[in-house]
């Protein structure tokens, strides 16, 4: 009798062996391409956010024609970056002077002040939930200071295949960090940082966390005996074209400038209102008239009479030699001046109004027939 051979004998130990490697060798791999996916997903949403800061930044400055400081502490008080777990960071911008607009940053790096351009905590949150750092270049923070012509003064840097640091720029005006997937350096929205990098071994994530206007930006590497060690932080570095160029394409740039244009007109009115209750005299100065005679960009509008000098007799009379001739259409009486978005005199950038005396006489109309000497 023939016996049938058993078909089904099982795997043997060394078979059961090779399995259990493929096994454990595809399970490796599958966790790695899930590690990777997770990751890649971590750096596309923190990149993502950093473009939403930057449209918050360019509507910020269009809005108040500066940019906010960064949050160093909680509270609107100046001072150090002080945060802990019991006052976190509160996404409102920190200056010297405690909520004055008008002073500078108490530092340059901080926590991105994601409060101050109306963006929630979570929008400041890079793709491994740490708070995005922030660096702004002096000068920014304030709308006194703003012209359409500004640049930066912030350096960001990169290495060349040598290694050797160059820069990409040295007229950055503010940059936007995530300190990456090791964290290292970033503040935690608890009010705790992450442990720095260490100055030794990663010198440019390093740069990346002191209080200064210097930054990397390099290409991910995690080989730690790269030239400025391994590198895993996103950054963001925001040029003044980036932020003046949509200002120009909507327009806010140029209605800056008609509003000027308005705020003188009315400055003129205010002028023939007082001439009209003041026997035709002009006034010294227009600061008393009750109109604003601060420009839109914060200079202090000039006011200029042609009169005689010295100009005692400020009356739009037949006897000022200047004002003289009846019906003059090209001598001019009135000019108020915005020095523009460089606050200084010239530049091409002065927004004028200039009245004739025969312009006055008719702004003036009756009045001038009825009451002025
Ligand atoms: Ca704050
Ligand atoms: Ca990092
Ligand atoms: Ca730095
Ligand atoms: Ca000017």
């Amino acid at each position: 009798m023939i016996r049938l051979r058993r078909t089904n004998q099982g795997f043997t130990l060394a078979e059961m062996a090779i399995v259990i490697v493929i096994a454990g060798i595809l399970l490796v791999t599958g966790v790695k391409v899930l590690t990777a996916q997770m990751d890649s997903a971590s750096y596309a949403a923190t990149r993502t956010k950093q473009q939403v800061i930057k449209q918050a930044m360019i509507t910020y400055l269009a809005r108040f024609q500066r940019l906010p400081c960064p949050d160093t502490r909680q509270g609107q008080g100046p001072g150090a970056l002080a945060f802990s777990i019991a006052a976190p960071p509160d996404g409102l911008e920190n200056r010297a002077v405690a909520a004055d607009v008008t002073s500078n940053c108490s530092r340059f790096f901080g926590v991105l002040p994601y409060a101050t351009l109306g963006l929630t905590r979570e929008t400041a949150q890079d793709g491994w939930g740490n708070l995005l750092s922030y660096q702004i270049a002096n000068g920014w923070e304030l709308t006194a200071n703003f012209a359409d012509t500004n640049v930066g003064s912030a350096t960001v840097n990169d290495r060349d295949s040598a290694g050797a640091v160059v820069a990409l720029t040295t007229q950055s005006v503010a940059t936007v960090i995530s300190h990456g997937k090791n964290g290292t350096g970033a503040f935690t929205s608890k009010g705790t940082r992450a442990v720095l990098p260490a100055a030794g071994t990663n010198p440019d994530e390093r740069e990346n966390t002191d209080n200064d206007i210097i930054a990397f930006k390099r290409e991910y590497t995690d080989d730690a005996g790269a030239n400025g060690g391994s590198f895993d932080d996103v950054v963001l570095h925001i040029m003044a074209d980036d932020l003046i160029m949509p200002l120009r394409r909507d327009g806010t740039l140029q209605n800056m400038n008609s509003t000027a244009s308005q705020q003188l007109e009315g400055i003129s009115q205010a002028v023939v209102g007082f001439m009209m209750g003041a026997g035709c005299n002009t006034p010294g100065n227009i600061s008393g008239l009750g109109v604003s005679t601060i420009d839109t960009w914060g200079t202090t509008i000039v006011y200029t009479t042609n009169y005689s000098s010295p100009p005692a007799a400020r009356q739009l009379t037949a006897s000022d030699v200047n004002l003289n001739p009846a019906g003059d259409s090209t001598t001019t009486a009135l000019i108020l001046t915005s020095y523009g978005p460089d606050r200084a005199a010239g530049g091409g950038d002065d927004v004028v109004l200039s009245r004739t005396v025969g312009q006055m006489r008719g702004l003036l109309g009756t009045a001038y027939a009825s009451r002025c000497p």
